[in-house]
């Protein structure tokens, strides 16, 4: 049986949910009917084998709060009798608890479907193989992938925030030719320089747009005096996290006037807030390192993913605790001289990927998971 093609055409299913899965994982599954008497005209044979397979269902997770894929694979289903003599591929194990919508375990043992095949395990500990283990004790036949790496690629967010509690991580700076981020005026303050060009600010939105938070620290905020609002790309604002840990920035800053998203300030000292826009919260002690904020915006704010856009001290920190899963540097151009120096990858670090927007450079890479 060939089963990476079909749990290759879940993934190809799965893709088709989009943003409305969100924050659930999306999901694909196909359901493939084996048998002598196969359906006339629409079958194929699978290579090397003499019998006909069939794929009699389709389906994936579409919404949050809507059918699983399972659930809409089985829907799809014309002629349910066939079901007792099928296989159903999953992108993802089955559900085995009451969340939003009943177990798909249920379904599937419901109908009967004696094989399943799986990309790779569901790191929700309400599942985290109980699926697969509720399944095999019903007596499902139930088979997982020899490699899970592209079924976890799938929901990289899903899985970091499962796996190390806390958000799915992007970093992000731009940088002149000579590795400065920022420059610095004659008493050593760090000013604001134009690094990049105007195409990079719509790709920047672009990735603001597709991240639950934005974070940067103290220096940036008022240096730059940045939005951290997505203007440029459809979609909509990040909320923004600040770390403020004397609780020093002054109200006049942009992150607090402009109500056009929620903004987060993280501080070890009591302050007022008086725009409704902005929450404060008091960490005491102030945590170090880095992981215990990230864990703190995971487990007690629920955020699932986060881009730091700087500055250089926030970014080096999360580089040196190695909790970031994607990194993205911008490189314009010209050359500052001496200034505020980038951050430092790790020895041997090689990005996995470069183009040019006019005459700046991104380079980008993804971390591999490796979730063991
Ligand atoms: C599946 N098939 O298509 C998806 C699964 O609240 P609920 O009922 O929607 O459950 C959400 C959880 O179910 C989610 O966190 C993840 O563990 C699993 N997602 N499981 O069998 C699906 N989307
Ligand atoms: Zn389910």
């Amino acid at each position: 049986m060939n089963h990476l093609h079909y749990l290759h055409r879940c993934l190809q299913l799965a893709r088709l949910g989009g943003q409305g899965a969100f924050p659930n994982p999306h999901v694909g599954a196909v359901i493939v009917y084996h048998g002598p008497n196969s359906v006339k005209g629409s079958g194929f044979r699978v290579q090397g084998s003499s019998e006909q397979s069939v794929i009699i269902g389709e389906g994936y997770h579409k919404q949050y709060g809507s059918a699983h894929a399972e659930v809409m694979a089985v829907a799809s289903v014309k002629d349910k009798s066939l079901l007792k003599d099928s296989t159903i591929y999953v992108s993802l194990e089955p559900c085995s608890y009451h969340g939003n919508t009943p177990p798909c375990t249920d379904l599937i043992l419901t109908h009967k479907i004696p094989r399943v095949v799986i990309g790779g395990l569901d790191p929700n500990p309400q599942v985290a193989g109980s699926g697969v283990d509720y399944l095999r004790a019903h007596g499902v036949d139930v088979t997982l992938a020899d490699d899970p790496s592209p079924f976890i690629d799938l929901n990289r967010r899903f899985f970091v925030n499962h796996y190390y509690k806390r958000p799915y991580i992007t970093l992000k700076w731009a940088e002149s030719q000579d590795g400065y981020i920022g420059g610095r005026d004659s008493e050593g303050t760090p000013t604001q320089v134009a690094i990049t060009g105007n195409n990079v600010k719509a790709f920047v939105h672009r990735m603001r747009a597709s991240h639950h938070a934005i974070m940067v620290g103290k220096t940036t905020a008022a240096i730059d005096d940045p939005s951290l609002t997505n203007r440029l790309y459809p979609g909509g604002n990040p909320t923004r996290i600040i770390l403020d840990r004397k609780g020093v920035l002054p109200p006049s800053l942009r992150v607090f006037t402009d109500a056009q998203a929620p903004t987060i300030v993280l501080s070890e000292k009591e302050t007022k807030s008086a725009f409704p826009h902005v929450k404060r919260h008091v960490m005491v002690p102030w945590p170090a390192p880095i992981e215990e904020i990230l864990a703190f915006l995971y487990t007690d704010l629920r955020i699932s993913s986060v881009l730091i856009e700087g500055g250089a001290n926030l970014l080096q920190q999360v580089l040196d605790a190695g909790c970031y899963d994607e990194v993205v540097r911008f490189q314009g151009k010209g050359e500052i001289g001496q200034g505020v120096a980038g951050p430092v990858l790790p020895r041997d670090y090689a990005f996995d990927h470069h183009l040019m927007m006019d005459q700046d450079w991104v380079s980008m890479k993804k971390r591999v998971l490796s979730l063991s």
